[in-house]
């Protein structure tokens, strides 16, 4: 047994909190190394004369592995709230029982500081995004490239519609153009609109704010912002807008007073100046959003600058009842003032949903203080791994989601916020190299898979773009340049995901392996009485696959298709062919 691979600690994603009465723990080992695991718990204040009254060990599952690990867990419901426990740890010729202090052969009954602690459970320290949340699709918009709504607020120079976009290019999209294509968004069925930012700022993307509460005029107004919220919440459509808090413009007007009146400025200390005057050549000095000297970095631990974005935050969450805020560079951002942010918006709106854009593995902002949720890039870097470069089998992909698994709490995952694309990204039907085939095989694996799935407007009708600003064509709205195959799937996997809230979130994700089918990935969502089983192959050969299920007499539904067949026998076949998918539904 190697011990020195095994472990615990008592906090998340290691042990979270599953209700008012219990919690999941789990363990990690070196993978194949242990044959079972059992908890040993009980209350810690509760003994008789032979020592701790534990309670009767619980016998731990594999539920997933990577690599180099397995995971184990369990359901563990505390007597009195209050919690000691253990783990007993076997293979097949030794047992070790393994606690907070490390490893042991019996388990101590009379000293209990050998144990894990977990001293009382309160529901409400677990992270408990709103529950709308969960049942969410989002659809990105970037306002100048959506629709052109009124041409009265086209800023000058704008190009025609269509155009390659430059990092410079304005195309006269706005407020007034979202709300002309809400029937379109209502067709396709998302539920929700999340805005890349709309306040004042010279550029296109408006990622560099010069006034946080004022509607940028090329995008409309207030009143057409209130109007775009109201007839979206009476069609069931939740709004998000983006919030720059990391940085602003090199023009908002405190950064000016610090250029202009250098130390004695009152503003001085809202930003990270290295020396006075201000210069932002050769080199700036003072720090920027990566290096982007138009982009300096705000002082977010100065109190002032706290309150003028609490205030802000405060104010269109208030005045306007949007429905979330996007953080950007959220990781760049100190977690006190995360934690003050969440306070603020959450005494305003109950149920607002804060999502930080975070590219990398973000637990620490996603523990019940800070964010309800992150942009899950690691997911849409293995999607494409798999699917669209196809750098990774099957073994691999299985590997780097349960890898995912493994860095979050279960209840984590059905919020976070799943893409394969943004306005950061290049598209997704050009990550395929133009095979929309695959795009439909993405799309099919998003929609049945823990989270909330976004859309990138335009990807749903095959927009192509590479990189930034390529990325951010116009949308296109002549049905004839439009890619219906794309559409139709997209639209058909958003109704599938709310009649069958088992491929969503409400079933037990498995995978089921095939040795040598490097191309397909198979699983199942379920629970007990019913199973959707999920078939995909990403390449030109079709491969006949015994369904790993025992059938015999049971109905089984193609629920792309609506047929349905009775199994004739227990050893079921399927072809699966080029680029195919399959979604079975049947009973256990
Ligand atoms: C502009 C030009 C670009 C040029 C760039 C550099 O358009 O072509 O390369 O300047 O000079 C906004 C605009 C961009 C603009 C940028 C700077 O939308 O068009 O680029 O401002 O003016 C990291 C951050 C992440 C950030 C991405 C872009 O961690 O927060 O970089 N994303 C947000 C927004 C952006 C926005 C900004 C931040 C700035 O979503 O749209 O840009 O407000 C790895 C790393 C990530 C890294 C990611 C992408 O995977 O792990 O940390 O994200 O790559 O680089
Ligand atoms: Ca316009």
């Amino acid at each position: 047994m190697q011990i020195e691979t095994i472990f615990h600690q008592p906090y998340e994603p290691y042990l979270y909190i599953n209700d008012n009465h219990s919690y999941v723990i789990r363990l990690q080992s070196k993978k194949d190394d242990l044959k079972k695991v059992q908890v040993y718990y009980g209350d810690p204040f509760l003994f008789s004369e032979s020592g701790w009254k534990y309670e009767q060990p619980i016998e731990m599952k594999k539920v997933f592995s990577t690599k180099l690990h397995d995971f184990w867990e369990c359901l563990v419901e505390p007597p009195n709230k209050r919690l000691k426990y253990a783990f007993k740890v076997s293979n097949q010729s030794n047992n070790l029982f393994f606690g907070e202090t490390g490893f042991c052969d019996q388990l101590p009954l009379f000293d209990l500081s050998f144990y894990f602690t977990k001293p009382y459970l309160h529901l409400s320290d677990r992270n408990y995004p709103p529950k709308w949340v969960k049942n969410t699709v989002w659809y990105q918009i970037f306002p100048d490239r959506f629709e052109n709504g009124d041409e009265l607020n086209d800023p000058v120079n704008i190009l025609p519609w269509g155009l390659p976009p430059k990092s410079s290019s304005f195309y006269g999209g706005d407020l007034q153009g979202i709300i002309d294509k809400l029937d379109y968004l209502k067709g396709l069925g998302i539920t929700g609109i999340y805005l890349t930012p709309i306040f004042e700022s010279p550029s296109n993307h408006k990622y560099d704010t010069t006034n946080y509460f004022r509607i940028d005029s090329q995008f409309g107004d207030e009143r057409q912002l209130k109007k775009l919220i109201q007839i979206c919440h009476k069609r069931g459509i939740k709004v998000m807008l983006d919030a720059v808090f990391n940085h602003t413009s090199q023009y908002f007007p405190p950064f000016q007073d610090v250029i202009k009146n250098g130390i004695n400025s009152v503003y001085k200390d809202w930003f990270h100046i290295h020396s006075f005057p201000v210069v932002s050549s050769p080199v700036p000095n003072y720090e920027t959003f990566s290096f982007v000297s138009a982009m300096p970095k705000l002082n977010t631990e100065n109190k002032d600058v706290q309150k003028y974005l609490l205030s802000v935050g405060a104010y269109w969450l208030r005045e306007y009842d949007i429905d979330g805020w996007r953080l950007d560079v959220a990781n760049e951002i100190n977690h006190n003032f995360w934690r003050e942010f969440r306070k603020e918006m959450k005494t305003i709106k109950k149920d607002v949903y804060l999502l930080g854009e975070i590219w990398h593995f973000a637990l620490p902002w996603l523990k019940g203080d800070q964010f309800d949720s992150v942009m899950n890039y690691p997911l849409s870097h293995a999607i494409l791994s798999f699917f669209a470069f196809q750098n990774c089998n099957s073994a691999e992909f299985i590997n780097n989601i349960n890898y995912l698994f493994s860095q979050y709490t279960t209840p984590t995952l059905f919020s976070l916020f799943n893409l394969v694309g943004s306005h950061d990204t290049p598209r997704i039907l050009t990550q395929c190299k133009q095979n929309e085939r695959l795009v439909i095989l993405i799309y099919v694996f998003l929609f049945t898979f823990y989270g909330t799935p976004c859309v990138y407007y335009g990807d749903e009708i095959g927009l192509i773009g590479g990189g930034d600003p390529e990325c951010r064509g116009c949308m296109s709205w002549n049905e004839s340049d439009q890619n219906k195959q794309i559409y139709d799937v997209v639209k058909k996997l958003i109704s599938l995901r709310k009649n069958h809230p088992l491929i969503a979130n409400d079933g037990q994700f498995k995978w089921h392996s095939f040795e040598n089918e490097p191309n397909l990935i198979i699983y199942e969502r379920s629970n007990e009485k019913e199973v959707y089983l999920i078939i995909l192959n990403r390449n030109e050969k079709t491969s006949s696959i015994k369904l790993p299920f025992q059938l015999l007499s049971k109905k089984i539904t193609n629920i792309w298709t609506n047929e349905q067949f009775s199994a004739e026998s227990n050893a079921i076949f399927v072809d699966v062919t080029p680029y195919s998918y399959l979604i079975l539904h049947f009973p256990i």
